[in-house]
């Protein structure tokens, strides 16, 4: 089964949230649009304790986009963002969830960070997002979501591992750093991922 995944599209990664993503908004009505053609649809929030360890607030003397060591793992410092239940969390407001069956929550450890939509970055703890896929019948993997080159590249460079034929939605991303994502880009084609527009996607699906 063709399987829509949304990665993040909640408030804070949006303009006028606390991590925006430049012209995140514009996905929303990509997205709204390719929903009614897939068999299934899940979405996955950023969905941190307050006083999340990513956050620069946690690190004295440390800015956000600043670069530490947690635990031993590399980890980018961020303004705290997608904290549990509140607004920056939500979904945007115009985002059609009804054709979607279930939520993945994902960076709720408050110890470390979590790209995947499968694990965390210390691959310590899984989201259930595999097995809900391979339960549900998964054939397919379509991405879309926030940010490009960070939330949705480490989700696809793992469902690719996992096997799954894969396709990045170019209209249905935006990226935080517009350089990143396109070495992301070109990682993720040389990896075997399928880049489509959404309206060569509604094509075939
Ligand atoms: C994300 C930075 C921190 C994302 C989440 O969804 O791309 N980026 N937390
Ligand atoms: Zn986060």
């Amino acid at each position: 089964m063709k399987t829509l995944i949304l990665v993040d599209i909640q408030n804070d990664f949006m303009p006028g949230g606390a991590l925006p993503v430049p012209r995140g908004d514009t996905i929303v009505e990509v997205v709204n649009g390719l929903q009614p053609g897939f068999g299934l649809a899940v979405a996955t929030q950023d969905w941190h304790p307050p006083g999340h360890a990513s956050f620069a607030s946690q690190h004295p003397g440390r800015a956000a986009f600043e670069s530490v060591e947690l635990d031993g793992l590399p980890q980018t410092l961020w303004p705290d963002h997608c904290v549990q239940g509140e607004w920056g969390a939500k979904f945007h407001p115009d985002l059609d969830t009804r054709a979607v069956q279930a939520i993945f929550r994902k960076g709720v450890d408050p110890r470390v960070d979590s790209y995947s939509c499968f694990y965390d970055n210390a691959r310590r703890r899984s989201t259930g997002l595999a097995g809900y896929l391979r339960e549900k019948g998964a054939t397919e993997l379509y991405f879309c979501g926030l940010a490009a080159e960070i939330c949705v590249f480490y989700s696809l460079r793992d469902a690719l591992d996992f096997g799954y034929p894969c396709v990045l939605i170019m209209d249905g991303v935006m990226p935080l750093d517009e350089r990143e994502y396109e070495k992301a880009r070109d990682e993720l084609h040389t990896a075997g991922a399928r880049l489509m527009r959404a309206r060569d996607v509604f094509c075939e699906i």
